[in-house]
């Protein structure tokens, strides 16, 4: 589905069956403009169930790109401050393996909280979107859940921490076209609520990411092929105070400016 000036129209009906229609194109943007010439059905917004913008995509992250994620990390960790400390600092950035596209969650869908974990935390990220050339083509909105107390145990335990059922969430919206310098005027913000009120809310910019996106693309591609793309979370900037923690039945919403907003429901796994 696209939408466009109101319309939500349906890109099945120009023969697209995946979004690697999208990526293999060596101009997507000219492709989407020529698949948009052809006959496409409208839909309603009541019709549609929409979905995390991934399909064969699987989503890796980048971590301690902004200086309020070193910050909380170091506080968490006594153990394992110095790891935080030397990563921001280094040339060679922090990535790590989020989940595999089919395990991602959608707008709506739950995200969770391990129960082994007394301190879980949503990560709102600006996710970009890389074709199999690791270059730019999009962006969507992230969730990087994080168990900050697994992880503050011990670094060793980060993927325990990081990926579990519900730990990723993307989507709905994915833009094409901006190019970096527009991305960075963008802001990221967090709104978590609890029994009908706001528990927390925290608001960044992603000029603040410390790294360049193509730079993050780079090192993501240089000794690893993704056929079918990939999706790239650049990080947190936003960081709840430490005695916050979320529990069943919260909602998280993230907005970046020039997306849009993905809301999810929390449950306990
Ligand atoms: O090093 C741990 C993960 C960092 C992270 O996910 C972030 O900074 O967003
Ligand atoms: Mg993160």
């Amino acid at each position: 589905m696209i939408v466009e000036g109101g319309r939500i129209r349906d890109l099945s009906d120009a023969g697209w069956a995946s979004l690697d229609v999208l990526w293999q194109a060596s101009d997507p943007m000219a492709c989407l403009g020529e698949a948009l010439r052809g006959r496409l059905t409208d839909h309603s917004p009541g019709d549609i169930e929409w979905l995390a913008p991934v399909d064969a995509q699987e989503v890796w992250a980048a971590g301690v790109t902004y200086l309020r994620s070193k910050t909380a990390r170091m506080e968490e960790s006594e153990f394992s401050a110095t790891a935080y400390d030397r990563v921001y600092e280094a040339e060679r950035p922090e990535l790590f393996f989020k989940a595999m596209p089919a395990k991602v969650v959608g707008p709506g869908q739950p995200v969770a909280v391990r129960r082994d974990s007394a301190w879980t935390v949503p990560e709102p990220e600006l996710a970009l979107v890389l074709n199999p050339r690791g270059e730019v083509v999009g962006y969507t909105v992230g969730n990087d859940m994080s168990a900050r107390d697994i992880e503050g145990d011990n670094l060793l335990y980060l993927p325990q921490a990081k990926i579990y059922t519900g730990s990723c969430a993307l989507g709905p919206w994915m833009v094409l076209g901006p190019d970096e310098t527009a991305a960075r005027a963008w802001t990221i913000g967090v709104r978590i609520r609890r029994g009908g009120g706001e528990v927390f809310a925290g608001q960044t910019e992603v000029g603040r990411l410390k790294r360049r996106f193509a730079d993050l693309a780079a090192w993501l591609f240089r000794a690893q092929a993704f056929p079918h793309g990939a999706v790239l979370l650049t990080g947190t900037g936003v960081v709840p105070p430490d005695d916050f923690s979320l529990q069943a039945g919260d909602e998280v919403e993230i907005e970046v400016s020039g997306i849009g907003q993905l809301i999810n429901p929390v449950v306990v796994v």
